[in-house]
């Protein structure tokens, strides 16, 4: 299943996350991401995974974003191609930091694609054409993912949400949970039940299903009404990391 894992991959906050990429311009203060990213350890922690810490990488201001730069799929890692020059580095480095962990190592050297755009649902995978995944990069990873026995469709990321899993995250098998922007979008209306979150909520839609829990960014009482009906959830706050455009699960590669 999607949602069920035994470890997890947290890279340590960088000062230079003051630099981080931002759409609105706003430079996060480093103290409480600190003091974010501490809660987001012990959630990931509380809710049962183990977790292989990597150093911080002052150079790559962005990267606390693990998500980004890899894809796991059982166990094998995909090694993406982040758009950013900022951040294309960022897939050299944590190869060699994490390849033992995993059996098998796999490229996509041509075109760009960021973890961000890639929705896993058991061995299926929605990719989001958005600005920082392109057709090549969608179409190389959609070519080794189906040698690896998965299905694929691409989509379209909307215009202004960073990344396809800025709104939307899997939170059962067959259920997305979106904001209302992904609420249109034509293939997950026909494929999935959908739990469309109310405009203004549209920072919770980015959540995190590990095993029985669900994380929960802090703060959107509307979202943590209908969702903890059914759901244990942790809360996290995540406002700091807001500002750099980045949201729970982009922090963490599960597997
Ligand atoms: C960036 O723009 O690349 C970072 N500031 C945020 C990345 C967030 N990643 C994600 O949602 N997967």
């Amino acid at each position: 299943m999607s949602y069920n894992f035994k470890n997890a991959i947290i890279r340590k906050p960088n000062k230079s996350i003051q630099n981080g990429l931002s759409s609105q311009n706003i430079h996060p203060v480093y103290e409480t991401i600190l003091e974010e990213h501490r809660n987001y350890v012990k959630a990931i922690n509380e809710a049962g995974l183990k977790i292989n810490l990597l150093e911080s990488l002052e150079e790559y201001p962005d990267s606390i974003f693990v998500e980004d730069p890899v894809l796991t799929y059982k166990s094998t890692i995909i090694i993406l191609n982040p758009f950013d020059s900022s951040r294309n580095g960022e897939k050299n480095i944590i190869k060699n930091e994490i390849e033992h962990l995993f059996d098998n190592i796999l490229f996509v050297e041509d075109g760009f694609v960021e973890g961000g755009d890639i929705l896993n649902i058991n061995n299926h995978f929605i990719i989001g054409l958005s600005h920082r995944t392109n057709k090549l990069g969608a179409d190389n990873l959609s070519i080794i993912l189906q040698r690896l026995g998965a299905t694929v469709e691409i989509c379209k990321t909307p215009n202004d949400i960073l990344h396809f899993k800025s709104e939307c995250s899997i939170i059962d098998d067959d259920v997305i949970l979106v904001s209302n922007k992904m609420a249109q979008l034509d293939y997950l209306k026909s494929n999935y039940n959908l739990i469309e979150l109310p405009i203004g909520e549209e920072g919770a839609s980015n959540s995190l299903r590990i095993n029985d829990n669900l994380l929960l960014p802090d703060g959107f009482i509307k979202a943590e009404e209908i969702l903890s009906k059914k759901y244990n959830i942790i809360k996290v706050k995540v406002d700091e990391i807001a500002k750099v455009d980045a949201g729970l699960s982009c922090m963490s590669l599960r597997w």
